[in-house]
């Protein structure tokens, strides 16, 4: 018995002209005459095995004859290089056997499907080539951020889901019953690994964060997975160059490995456009952003957040990533320090993806002086009897830093060209949606 082979395995070519032995999930079936070309899934990729009448036993020919879409298999046969085959290689099948027969009328078949009906069988729909991509391009993603920060000395470092003050304001935090007291599920990392770098340095999280968004948009998730760096004596400029670095380096790594560049040209991205994205990335002020909007017809207030808009008219001018810095203090959280120079505005910086995307990363620098914290505490009508702990760490040897929260599923919904958050993710959380 020939040892089990990965389909990605035979298609890089390992196996030309042996025997294997593959497992997986009938993934499409023809049949012609006699022979019946079996398209078969295993997790690595997927490959044509074709039977032929007169090459196994008859009660096997029937079988396949029979098989239902998605059944699990069992299959030999010899590889054989075919030009003609997706892939450039077929099984040729000498014997096959069920594991499993799936019910008849697999709910999704090849024709169109609405969006609804794809999210209420989101767990028969990840296994579609498109979303079968997009989640390996995604690991692919975090395999390299991870590489990056760990190969220049960020430590991984992990803080609580359940809290109990916010980072980023109370208009969306999910409140949890915690025993008798009300809970929340954590919008970001960010406070706590203000703690941590006096423990660790420079660290970094990827993590879930929640956000109990109230409005239906494209780039909205309830609960998002959130990749946070924080940085002891950086400034705004340190952690831009750091946001650049990092995102430089798994675009390329992902733009040089050729099943990956197979699986974004598939989706409809080129390479080339994502290598664009060089560093140093543009940088323009908040300021300059209201210019520009307001030179182009836009009508817009400073002192306001960006919104879908605005980010998306001025994502239209740059073909890569770009920083918008220095936004009003009142755009922005508590915690962003105020711009010595300039105190109406703060040292922060959003990263906005190219073509319409917007922003895929938040960040800039702390407050690190106990009294400016507690004046912008105060501002933004927060108690500071929440946040003692936070504000202890401005006592015990404090320092200027900076740090930044990067939205993977925004990122990927980038990378792999979506027109929906909702497929950078398996199993999306929205407005309305928690099933499956
Ligand atoms: O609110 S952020 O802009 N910033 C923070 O949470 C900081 N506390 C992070 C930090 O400095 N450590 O969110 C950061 C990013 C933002 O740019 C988006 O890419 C993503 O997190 N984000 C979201 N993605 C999907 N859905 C939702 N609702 C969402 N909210 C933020």
């Amino acid at each position: 018995m020939p040892k089990p082979a990965y389909i990605s395995e035979i298609l890089s070519g390992r196996y030309s002209n042996e025997e294997v032995f593959i497992r997986g999930w009938l993934h499409n079936k023809r049949s012609s005459g006699g022979i019946h070309f079996l398209i078969v899934r295993d997790g690595t990729g997927v490959i044509q095995c074709t039977m032929k009448k007169d090459k196994v036993d008859s009660s096997v020919f029937e079988e396949a004859k029979k098989l239902t879409l998605e059944s699990t298999l069992e299959l030999m046969g010899v590889v054989r290089e075919d030009k003609r085959a997706p892939g450039g290689y077929e099984v040729h099948v000498s014997d096959l056997r069920v594991i499993n027969r799936a019910k008849d009328g697999f709910p999704i078949a090849k024709k169109y499907h609405g969006p609804d009906f794809l999210l209420d069988n989101r767990h028969l729909w990840i296994r579609s080539q498109k979303m079968q991509r997009i989640l390996r391009i995604r690991a692919e993603f975090l395999k390299a951020a991870r590489e990056w920060l760990d190969e220049n000395g960020f430590t991984e470092f992990h803080a609580p889901t359940l809290i109990t003050a916010a980072c980023e304001g109370g208009a969306t935090l999910f409140s949890v019953r915690y025993f008798d007291k009300t809970a929340y599920l954590t919008q970001s990392w960010q406070l706590y690994a203000e703690a941590a770098i006096a423990s660790l340095g420079k660290i970094y999280t990827i993590a879930p964060s929640f956000r109990a968004e109230k409005s239906k948009t494209r780039r909205h998730l309830t609960e998002f997975w959130h990749l946070e760096v924080e940085v002891p004596w950086c400034d705004l400029e340190g952690i831009m160059k750091i946001e650049e670095e990092l995102l430089f380096h798994v675009i390329r790594r992902l733009c040089e490995k050729p099943s990956t560049i197979r699986d974004l040209e598939a989706l409809g991205r080129s390479p080339s456009d994502l290598l664009k994205a060089e560093p140093p990335f543009p940088r323009i002020t908040y300021d300059e952003a209201v210019e520009i909007l307001n030179r182009d017809g836009i009508k817009f207030e400073w002192g306001n957040d960006l919104g879908w808009i605005e980010e998306k008219h001025l994502t239209l001018k740059f073909d890569k990533p770009f920083f918008v810095t220095h936004y009003p203090r009142r755009a922005k959280a508590f915690y962003h320090k105020p711009d010595p120079n300039r105190p109406e505005v703060t040292l922060s910086a959003d990263l906005l993806a190219p073509e319409g995307y917007g922003e895929i990363t938040g960040g800039g620098q702390r407050i690190d002086d106990e009294n400016e914290l507690l004046e912008r505490i105060k501002e933004n009508n927060l108690n500071p009897n929440d946040y003692e702990w936070y504000i202890d760490l401005r006592r015990w040897g404090s320092v200027p830093h900076a740090g930044f929260g990067l939205g993977v599923e925004r990122t990927i919904m980038w990378i792999c060209k979506l027109s929906h958050i909702r497929d950078a993710i398996a199993f999306p959380r929205l407005l309305n949606r928690v099933y499956p």
